[in-house]
């Protein structure tokens, strides 16, 4: 495992003590936090012997890997050594890190607790991979914890993390998070712009749920909501280029949308000019509205390209299933190379599946036949079968965001969205800017779901204004939202935040 590409949203501590984790198997526990959407688990139990710890251990390394997360044992490092797992969490009053790092090898994850700036700042210097920060609150499951700092403690130790030159490790907070505060503590935690925390840890909001997968997926889309506002940051900070091969219908609208959202927009079609583009740290959007032979030569050329210099490509497959042209078109594309983000509504999606045609697509309009648990189903089984594990955002009137694993709705937007040509293919463009902006935060689910409610807020409060009666004053509105967003997020006032329907 590639320790730069762990995603820190939901981290599982575990508790085998039965005041926690009662009468249940913590194995069943943790497999059921796994599919729910934890994304990384750390194995921590203070009373079981040596062969006990081990033997856990290793049931539980079973599961991880089975869903590609990351297993550390607090502590135990001579544990974690024997079973081999990624790596050790160690507080401060455990080994030194000098030692876990000899014993472990330079390719092992090995975290930190810090309480303090001081803490912090140390293990930094001494090399930690991350830092676990707290104790946020007073919790009923530690109760030796030192000192209960709050978000605001939590902030102060990242923005001296950042003035230190230490902005770029991923740090989460623990002690009493919960569903309920999780969204409010990254909020008020943040020291934005420059330092963010990256997620959330948490024990008994997992190990004492009744359903942990159920409470998982709570608390990731809690957390990715609290995200939100570092995704929107992270692209006006950046202003990622927005390389867009589009349709015809819709390429001063995307170029706009992009410049609203943060980005600057280029608009070349032409394929020879990808290699460069590539370079320049931007996202590709390619968009097949308008398909002809010469343009899919250049959508694959420029695939390739930005595949090979590592940078995120965006595909929206627009009336993939309208035509055999068009089908035979998208498979063509999706062989040519990986995806970041594929992007479409039902039956764009639908025909990307390559399942039994149920859905027939009239034209390049959206409409939905299947329930919200088939179209998640359906955008999981998409991501899966792209292998490089491509987030599919799946557009309705209830949006589907999944990596494979995790899966969100999203149940913001306005019903003028469906009333304006080429909003599909702007939000295709607003995704771009999205992924380029938050690359090195390894979490293209969280920057998409933050593109889509950006996005979705942005229209609904274009469409309540008084000024807009209908689709045409309303594109005019939805401009003027999206860069209202994005000024009020980098500003700091992210009350807007409140409506955001993320689940
Ligand atoms: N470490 P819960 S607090 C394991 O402050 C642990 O370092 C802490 O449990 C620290 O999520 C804690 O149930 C327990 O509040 C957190
Ligand atoms: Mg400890």
């Amino acid at each position: 495992m590639d320790k730069s590409k762990v995603d820190y949203s939901v981290y599982l501590v575990t508790d085998s003590t039965p005041a926690i984790l009662g009468t249940k198997d913590l194995v069943r526990v943790v497999e059921a936090a796994v599919r729910g959407g934890v994304s990384i688990v750390q194995y921590r139990d203070k009373h079981s012997d040596r062969q006990t710890a081990v033997q856990t251990a290793r049931k539980l390394l079973e599961v991880t890997r089975r869903f590609g997360v990351p297993l550390l044992v607090n502590d135990r490092v001579d544990v974690a050594v024997e079973v081999g797992c990624e790596g050790v969490h160690i507080g401060q009053d455990d080994m030194a890190y000098e030692e876990a790092r000899k014993l472990l090898g330079p390719d092992k994850i090995i975290g930190v607790t810090a309480s303090s700036v001081d803490e912090a700042l140390a293990a930094c210097k001494a090399g930690a991979d991350y830092l676990g920060l707290g104790t946020v609150y007073a919790t009923p499951t530690k109760k030796d914890t030192k000192s209960i700092i709050g978000p605001s403690g939590i902030r102060s130790i990242l923005q001296a993390l950042s003035s230190a030159g230490h902005a770029s490790i991923p740090t989460v907070c623990i002690g009493g998070i919960n569903a309920r505060n999780a969204t409010a503590v990254l909020l008020e935690s943040s020291a934005a712009p420059q330092k963010s925390l990256d997620g959330i840890a948490v024990v008994s909001a997992l190990v004492a749920a009744d359903d942990p997968a159920a409470a998982a997926r709570d608390l990731l889309a809690k957390v990715v909501t609290g995200r939100v506002p570092d995704v929107l940051r992270a692209v006006a900070e950046a202003t990622p280029l927005s390389h867009n091969m589009t349709n015809l219908v819709v390429q001063n609208f995307a170029a706009n949308v992009a410049l609203a959202v943060g980005a600057s927009p280029i608009m070349a079609n032409y394929a020879e000019e990808a290699a460069d583009l590539a370079k320049l740290g931007g996202a590709l959007v390619i968009n097949m509205g308008t398909v002809t032979p010469d343009g899919l030569k250049n959508h694959i050329q420029a695939i390739q390209a930005y595949n090979a210099a590592g940078g995120p490509v965006v595909l929206d497959p627009v009336g993939a299933g309208a035509t055999s042209i068009r089908r035979s078109a998208v498979q063509t594309l999706l062989s040519s190379g990986k995806f970041t983000i594929i992007k479409g509504n039902e039956r764009e999606i639908h025909t990307i599946s390559n399942t039994s045609s149920a859905i027939v697509q009239r034209g390049v309009d959206s409409s939905s036949t299947l329930s919200i648990p088939q179209r998640a189903a359906l955008a999981k089984s998409v991501s899966r079968s792209t292998g490089g594990g491509a987030v599919v955002v799946l557009t309705g009137k209830t949006d589907i965001v999944s990596d494979g694993v995790r899966t969100l709705r999203i149940d913001n937007g306005h019903e003028y969205l469906g009333r304006v040509t080429g909003t599909g293919c702007t939000l295709g463009t607003t995704l771009s800017a999205m992924v380029a902006a938050f690359r090195g935060k390894k979490s293209p689910l969280v920057a998409a779901v933050a593109g889509l409610v950006m996005f979705e807020i942005a229209a609904e409060r274009a469409g309540v204004r008084d000024d807009v009666r209908g689709p045409g004053t309303f594109v005019p509105a939805f401009l003027d939202e999206l860069s209202a967003l994005r000024e009020e997020t980098v500003r700091g006032d992210v009350k807007w935040l409140a409506g955001a329907k993320v689940e």
